[in-house]
């Protein structure tokens, strides 16, 4: 690590060549990042920016759906729409997700009577206020209004005299509907339903029975039609097409129906939490024992924290909800980016400082040629390690050895593994002169069984599955055996925090590309890689203790130049490429 002394002329210099203009360049450089984002075109099947549900699976970037045998066995029969009934929520789910048109009726198997319906009490066929016969019930019953969010509203228009546009929602407009004064002076309760947003059918929802406030306390429902909603200047064109005032947009709510007017945010309106990943959700999901957000902010700093209470009656229906929370609880779960450690490590950092404890850094491993460490590498899980391209080559594989719990290469600790590469895998697209996709795998020989590897003291480190797991200013740990200060050789492993920097191109002008690199450092530059340190670990804590290798030590101009960010290979970028060559089980923490 290169530890380089703070002299104050140089941050004089570093704060009067960038400071003045930091506020309006952040705000340009967010209303950038926006466009950017926008010009993605996520949806809510957009896996870099949100969970998939667990009968579907990330291929991509995005969530496709998985067959019916790849979802847990257990669970208990449901009814569907087409008379049969399915062994598990899940594989009626991703039936209906290969299949759309077979949908959920009610839990348990198909019984001849008894059905679920929805219907409009109106005069027209597109409007009117939603009347519901559940399961069980002998009566219609009507919507509380107060229930019927946008997530209801795409549901209703299913029954088939309604469909205008499933994928574009309801409109949400205020009407009054001729409506017989007896009907609704006759019912005292409406029903209080909550959907979450995956639903296809009212059914799925969870009913509870309230007191009706009257007339205006029931649903009614507007279906949309193409022409419904005319663009203007102030309007946000959704991804399916629809167009929703601007202001309606980044609020937590789904108005788009795809939820595309929440996915690209730099804040959020009402009553709506900001995920890290620039994604607006609902507040309730805030704290409620779900993890909503990418970046698995939404559930931390929930003690104290209380969800707001509504007194409800009996409930009316299976709550389908928490069949699909418990689910997700039965997926295989990745050990991944979690240390055992028990040495408390402080977050404050005043420079390159030595590693004391291998536990702290248990997926840094030191490749090994020759006479020395030559390089660094990340252990990934199974028998692979990741690494830069310019460490390796192909015709000297056998020659590498990989060298794990290393502390000090002269004075080694009792906890050294040493295993040998079998194979390496350098990017195709690695550009040794721009140092493009500078990026390459080895697979160690394992022993004694070939392709077993066991390496007790050493964990992997996550594999980023989406690019917007961290943003620039985050926090992270640089690691390595690298060259110091004035160049002088390190025995050692040493590590620093540095910040993740943002629009790196102003530093590198036609040599920073930013999908495929990522540029950290910190603003006097006393903490970088340098020589020796490539290859090796830039990693990123979450909200959650979980930790990702978010950068492999590539390039950079000099080291310990805060002119001069140190650059990485942004290893989110080749998610796809690495669960390619290392199978999709082995890194896939999420959405398999
Ligand atoms: C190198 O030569 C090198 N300051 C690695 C990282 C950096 C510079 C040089 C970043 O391997």
């Amino acid at each position: 690590m290169k530890l380089v002394r703070v002299f104050l002329l140089l941050l004089c210099f570093y704060l009067s060549f960038c400071k003045p203009t930091l506020t309006s360049d952040t705000s340009q450089e967010e209303d950038l990042v926006e466009a950017k984002c926008l010009a993605k075109k996520y949806t809510h099947l957009s896996c870099n920016k949100v969970f998939c549900q667990p009968w579907q699976k990330c291929v991509e970037g995005t969530c496709v759906c998985k067959l019916p045998y790849q979802c847990p066995k257990n669970g208990t029969a449901v009814c569907a729409t087409n008379g049969r009934s399915y062994p598990t929520y899940c594989q009626l789910k991703s039936l209906e997700c290969l299949h759309p048109g077979t949908k959920f009726l009610n839990n348990g198997i198909c019984k001849a009577e008894g059905k679920f319906s929805v219907s409009l009490y109106g005069n027209t066929n597109s409007e009117g206020i939603v009347e519901v016969k559940l399961v069980d019930q002998d009566t219609k019953m009507f919507i509380c209004e107060s229930s019927w969010s946008w997530t209801c509203k795409v549901l209703i228009i299913l029954p088939s005299r309604f469909i205008y546009s499933i994928s574009r929602g309801a409109l949400d407009i205020q009407r009054r509907f001729t409506f017989p004064e007896e009907t609704y002076l006759n019912s005292t309760e409406c029903l209080h339903v909550h959907c979450r947003g995956y639903e296809t059918s009212l059914a799925e929802c969870t009913f509870t029975k309230r007191r009706a406030k009257g007339y205006q306390g029931l649903a009614g429902v507007v279906c949309y039609t193409e022409n419904a909603e005319l663009p203007t200047d102030e309007s946000f064109q959704c991804v399916n097409g629809k167009y929703i005032s601007q202001t309606k947009a980044c609020d937590g709510v789904n108005d788009c129906g795809d939820q595309s007017d929440e996915l690209c945010c730099k804040g959020c309106r009402g009553d709506s939490f900001l995920c890290k990943s620039g994604v607006c959700i609902p507040s309730q999901y805030k704290c409620n024992g779900e993890v909503d957000c990418i970046t698995g902010d939404d559930e931390v700093n929930c003690e104290g924290f209380a969800p707001a209470t509504q007194e409800e009656t009996e409930i009316l229906t299976a709550d389908m909800n928490a069949e699909r929370k418990r689910i997700k609880s039965l997926l295989p779960k990745l050990s991944c980016g979690v240390k055992n450690s028990v040495h408390a490590r402080r977050k404050r950092v005043v420079g390159g400082r030595p590693a004391h404890h291998v536990e702290d850094f248990p997926w840094q491993v030191g490749i090994k040629e020759a006479d020395g460490i030559s390089c660094g590498g990340i252990y990934i899980g199974g028998c692979w390690i990741l690494t830069a391209a310019h460490c390796v080559r192909v015709s000297k594989t056998h020659r590498y050895q990989i060298w794990t719990s290393l502390l000090d290469w002269i004075r080694p600790n009792r906890e050294i593994k040493v295993e040998l590469a079998n194979r390496i895998i350098i990017h195709e697209k690695y550009n040794a002169s721009t140092y493009q996709n500078d990026i390459a795998l080895i697979e160690m020989k394992g022993y004694p069984n070939p392709k077993v590897c066991k390496l007790p003291k050493s964990t992997p480190a996550c594999v980023p599955w989406s690019p917007y797991l961290f943003q620039p200013n985050d926090r992270c740990i640089v690691s390595g055996w690298g060259r110091g200060k004035d160049k002088q050789k390190v025995f050692s492993l040493k590590w620093g925090e540095v910040n993740l920097i943002g629009n790196c191109s102003k530093f590198y002008p036609n040599r920073f590309y930013e999908k495929e690199m990522q540029c950290a450092g910190t603003a006097d530059g006393s903490i970088d890689a340098c020589k020796g340190d490539s290859g090796g670990p830039l990693v990123c804590t979450d909200a959650n203790n979980v930790t990702y290798v978010w950068g492999v030590v590539s390039w950079g101009e000099n080291c310990g130049k805060p002119e001069f960010p140190g650059v990485y290979t942004k290893v989110a970028n080749y998610f796809d490429w690495i669960s390619y060559h290392v199978g999709r089980s082995l890194i896939s923490q999420y959405n398999i």
